[in-house]
């Protein structure tokens, strides 16, 4: 009885002279283990209960649903200081775009004085929780620093001008940033043709950088982006491919052009800030030749506005959010059936939630244009996004 109970003590035998010896584990440190052993069943048990696979639903996100990438416009504010938007971009998204901290007005607002903390919020946010950054954008006849806008010089002064301010962001993102819209909206709505010299960059045709750098001022962008970081995805991004007519003929005659002479683009953004009227053969039909360059395609812009008549007494009733939502099913189903696997660069909406939406601040109207709504909650236009990267 006494030996049973010693043995029952013991830990570790040990022989001597072939006869086995125990040593006597003190009672405090069989407590210790015997408690440590309990807590390890309860953690285990515990673990058992809260685990997803046994008793949660899984629910569907567009970034688990969506074969390729899916993203959206980000600011900074929103990243830093609103949790609801922080919540749905990491449950949701795995790409994102700068909305407008990259851009020459916030990058350089004083000449030489460089400024990318706003940049680098959103670059960092995106490196700590890996979501692939686009970079928006290094060439654009809009959101330019007023020294700019007033700069006197002669056509090297512009080039050098130009050049610093690529490279100058190029470098500083170089390794961060997967890929950038090297050139923004380029491409005139009425004719086609560049936007020109011979009007002022203030009336949303002219461009000055045409106006001091001449016709082949693209292509040195990219040479000059591409120098920098040799490393990062390259695209010419612009609106209204889903016209058709001399917009696009003339979009894909240039990226065509600049392929063919072996400038380093990679991609083409299509914009699509498009509203429930738009006509989907033209969608269709701008995703099959905008893929038949070979580029990759990126639908980089997205938001379907539904008051596109600025009607001010506007209800956003049932009957709108349902073709709302069918809209965006369809451009999910139809980039994939009509870009090739290889060539799809992702879907991204311009924000996420109608709160953030650039469109009723800059239209001064009611409008409801993104897949979720202003309490960031999934709108019907949410699920038909998701359906449509599904079925
Ligand atoms: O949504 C952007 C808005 O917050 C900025 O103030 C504005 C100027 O920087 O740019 C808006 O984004 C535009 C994008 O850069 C290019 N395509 C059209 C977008 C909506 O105007």
């Amino acid at each position: 009885m006494q030996r049973r109970k010693i043995l029952r003590l013991c830990t570790k035998s040990y022989t001597f002279k072939h006869k086995p010896i125990f040593i006597p584990m003190p009672a405090c440190l069989k407590s210790y283990i015997c408690l440590a052993l309990l807590a390890c069943l309860l953690i285990a048990e515990g673990c058992k209960k809260n685990s997803p696979s046994t008793t949660q639903p899984v629910v569907a996100t567009l970034k688990a649903t969506a074969p390729f990438p899916m993203g959206s416009a980000i600011t900074s504010n929103g990243i830093l200081s609103n949790y609801f938007y922080q919540g749905v971009l990491l449950t949701e998204y795995n790409s994102m775009t700068a909305d407008y901290e990259m851009k020459f007005d916030i990058t350089e607002p004083k000449r030489g004085a460089f400024n990318y903390a706003p940049g680098d919020a959103i670059v960092g946010f995106a490196a700590q929780h890996h979501l692939r950054m686009h970079g928006h954008n290094f060439i654009w006849h809009q959101a330019l620093p007023d020294w700019v806008l007033n700069f006197q010089g002669d056509t090297p002064a512009w080039e050098t001008l130009f050049k610093t301010h690529i490279q100058s962001e190029a470098t500083h993102y170089k390794g961060q940033v997967a890929s950038w819209d090297v050139v923004n909206e380029a491409i005139r709505d009425d004719n086609g043709q560049l936007r020109n010299q011979d009007v002022s960059p203030g009336d949303g045709t002219g461009s000055i950088w045409r106006q001091h750098l001449g016709p082949d001022y693209i292509a040195r962008a990219f040479q000059y982006a591409h120098e920098a970081d040799p490393g990062a995805l390259l695209f010419y991004n612009d609106y209204g491919q889903e016209w058709g007519g001399v917009k696009l003929d003339s979009m894909i005659a240039l990226v065509t052009g600049l392929k063919n002479r072996g400038i380093p683009i990679s991609g083409i953004g299509m914009q699509m800030h498009i509203d429930i009227n738009v006509d989907t053969a033209g969608i269709t039909s701008a995703l099959k030749r905008l893929a038949a360059t070979g580029l990759l395609v990126h639908i980089s812009e997205l938001d379907i506005s539904v008051n596109p008549g600025n009607d001010p007494n506007i209800v956003f009733t049932s009957a709108l959010q349902l073709k709302q939502s069918a809209l965006y099913q369809f451009i999910a189903e139809s980039y994939r059936k009509n870009v090739p696997a290889a060539q799809r660069y992702g879907i991204t909406t311009w924000e996420f939630c109608d709160a953030d939406s650039w469109i009723p601040p800059f239209f001064n109207r009611k409008d409801w244009p993104l897949p979720f709504d202003a309490t960031y909650k999934k709108k019907p236009a949410y699920f038909g996004l998701l359906k449509g990267l599904t079925n």
